[in-house]
């Protein structure tokens, strides 16, 4: 096998490879400083709990670090990253916000990538655990140096021989569970909810007696060989993947009962809530699968058993560019939940595309209170290609997930130019042309993509391109119902009745479509082409305006990265890239412009070019 030169990603400051001999996060974190700091330049003072907090101290340039076993390594890579950036230290004792910060590979075992952009799995290969352990522990590091402690390792559509990681594959899972434990990354499986049927059992009934048995010997198994697995995640009734439907149980009986099966060894069970019909009919207009996750699961408020988590997509629909915050997370008050975000850019330029996700992030924690989820998952965006992520920009992603996740007031710029610095280790005035490009890239993406919250208009199966009409005619629930008078859907009290979802007060922010956000309001509402948007615009020439906007930014990117002392092959890598995203916003924007000139009939109000 050719070992691909892979990005030393953020970690540019440090060497390339640790020992193999290194078992804990406390000789991970000693290893790092002697090899930053010089040995005789600090001390380590692990207080031997599982803690993962810590405190710094500096007296006359000699460094303390105290804490948890966890702990001090947190604070070896704070530390570093302070002293390579000119960064604070921090006051006091910190700790990671969330206890869990997951990582969820949608990796399949034959080495496929579900909504992989990056090129193959990082360990998986033929069925089998394929990688190089030089390359699994450098991936450590960048997780711990991120903070994210859990991995997921396989995607949560579970095919066959997936389904052997909790049976067959129980060495290898041990195997590879030991080389990220001395990065704190414990790891967690997605399991199919179906698996006693292919174990011969005749039913995966969650409330029948052989399969409880059945799941507890599982557990015993499975935690018996990796007795730190942070748990199991669950995709049930959901895309065509088997759960207790089948067997007219509720979602809480079926994600209890696993639940039960590994509770006695602190196994957590991550269920997700992403349930909806998709085979729905696209001439029911009264079906709206943004109601679907609430309505099966507020019903079932305080059903679940203290070990389980419910995963819940930051949307009501499916990690758009720009969605709603998803009621669910508003709403459930007793039931412990995860928000799921998707570094992956599924939908959001497919890692060729730049796509800085912070403002996205903080708009999020923004809308909701931060307590009020006890843990947070990405869907990940890496890979076994050059930079681990296609686009080498789009690792700022990995990285900032982590910053978010110990920290959910992080403020974007500061963990962009961040990033940037570790990352490229450019003048103060190249990281901040680069920061201030980053930042504004989810905008510029947005305007020629998807503005005013009209989602879906990309190519079937791929979702990279545009493509109006895509989705309109099958059977996703995914609908603009654009017409030559109107386009949107209205999920107000007299549509949908999507916005009655929400709490008082944003129910009636965006019932109104006067006090509606202009970035959602064809996500809540169903207008006309001559309506008056609040800047006096007609919405038509806003949608022109916005697809001519985002299209030219998109150009305007260029001369800037070429500018740019970007350090090789980033370089190349970047100007590479910015070519296809041109062209993919030039097609962008004349797509949606002409669809929509076509059916409306009316004119850009400045006479640019629009094709008939
Ligand atoms: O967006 C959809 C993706 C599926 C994915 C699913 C999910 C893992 O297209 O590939 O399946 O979401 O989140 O379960």
């Amino acid at each position: 096998m050719i070992e691909t030169v892979y990005s030393r990603a953020w970690l540019r400051c440090l060497r390339a490879d640790l020992p193999d001999s290194l078992t804990s996060p406390e000789e991970v974190a000693k290893c790092e400083l002697a090899s930053f700091l010089g040995k005789g330049c600090f001390e380590i003072k692990a207080d031997g709990s599982s803690s993962e907090e810590y405190s710094i101290k500096e007296s006359n340039g000699f460094y303390t670090i105290s804490g948890g076993k966890a702990g001090v390594l947190y604070g070896a890579y704070t530390l570093i990253f302070a002293l390579e950036t000119g960064a604070a230290l921090p006051n006091g004792s910190v700790k990671p916000y969330y206890p869990l910060r997951m990582l969820n590979s949608w990796d399949n075992m034959e080495g496929s990538w579900e909504r992989g952009y990056a090129g193959r799995s990082l360990w998986f290969d033929i069925g089998e655990f394929c990688y190089s352990e030089k390359r699994i522990r450098f991936l450590g590091r960048m997780l711990a140096s991120a903070g994210i402690n859990v991995l997921v390792i396989n995607t949560v559509n579970v095919h066959y021989p997936a389904q052997e990681l909790i049976r067959d594959k129980l060495s290898g899972l041990a195997r590879f569970a030991a080389l990220l434990r001395p990065f704190n990354v414990r790891l967690m499986v997605s399991v199919d909810f179906a698996m006693p049927l292919a174990a011969g059992l005749t039913t995966a009934d969650p409330l029948d007696k052989e399969v409880i048995d059945w799941w507890r010997e599982r557990a015993r198994c499975v935690w018996s060989a990796v007795p730190d697995l942070a748990g199991f995640m669950v995709k049930a009734d959901s895309e065509h993947r088997p759960g207790p439907n089948e067997y007219n149980r509720t979602h809480a009986e079926g994600a209890n009962m696993l639940a039960r099966a590994i509770a006695p060894y602190g196994g957590k069970l991550v269920w997700r809530a992403f349930v909806y019909n998709c085979l729905q009919d696209w001439r029911d207009t009264a079906t709206d699968r943004a109601n679907a996750a609430y309505d099966l699961y507020m019903p079932l408020d305080g059903a679940f058993d203290e070990n389980v988590i419910l995963q819940i997509k930051h949307g009501p629909f499916d990690f758009q560019v720009r969605e709603p915050l998803s009621p669910l997370l508003l709403g459930l008050k007793h039931t412990y939940k995860a928000l799921e975000v998707q570094l992956a850019q599924e939908y959001t330029g497919q890692q060729i595309d730049i796509y800085a996700m912070p403002p996205m992030w903080q708009e999020i924690f923004a809308q909701m209170d931060a307590e009020s989820v006890s843990a947070v998952s990405a869907v990940s965006n890496l890979g076994n290609s050059e930079f681990w992520t296609g686009h080498p920009f789009a690792l700022l992603n990995l990285y900032a997930f982590g910053r978010f996740a110990v920290n959910p007031y992080a403020e974007p710029r500061a963990v962009i130019s961040e990033w940037a610095f570790l990352s490229c280790g450019m003048d103060d005035e190249s990281t901040a042309k680069l920061t201030d490009l980053l930042l504004a890239s989810r905008s510029v993406y947005e305007k020629y993509a998807s503005q005013l919250g009209l989602g879906w208009m990309v190519t079937p199966n791929s979702h990279y391109g545009v493509n109006p009409w895509g989705y309109e005619f099958q059977s996703w629930g995914t609908y603009n119902r654009a017409d030559r008078n109107a386009v949107g859907v209205d999920r107000t009290d007299s549509g949908t009745g999507y916005t009655s979802q929400y709490p008082d007060e944003l129910r009636r922010l965006y019932e109104n479509k006067a006090s509606c956000p202009d970035k959602l309001l064809l996500f809540f509402h169903r207008l006309p082409y001559d309506y008056m948007m609040r800047d006096g615009r007609t919405l038509i020439q806003r949608i022109y305006d916005d697809h001519f906007e985002g299209c030219e930014a998109a150009e305007a990117m260029k001369p800037v990265l070429s500018s740019l002392p970007l350090p090789e092959p980033v370089k190349e890598a970047a100007l590479r890239f910015i070519e296809e995203q041109i062209k993919n916003a030039r097609e962008w924007r004349d797509v949606i412009n002409t669809f929509f000139h076509r059916l409306s009939g009316i004119p850009d109000a400045r006479g640019r070019r629009i094709y008939d």
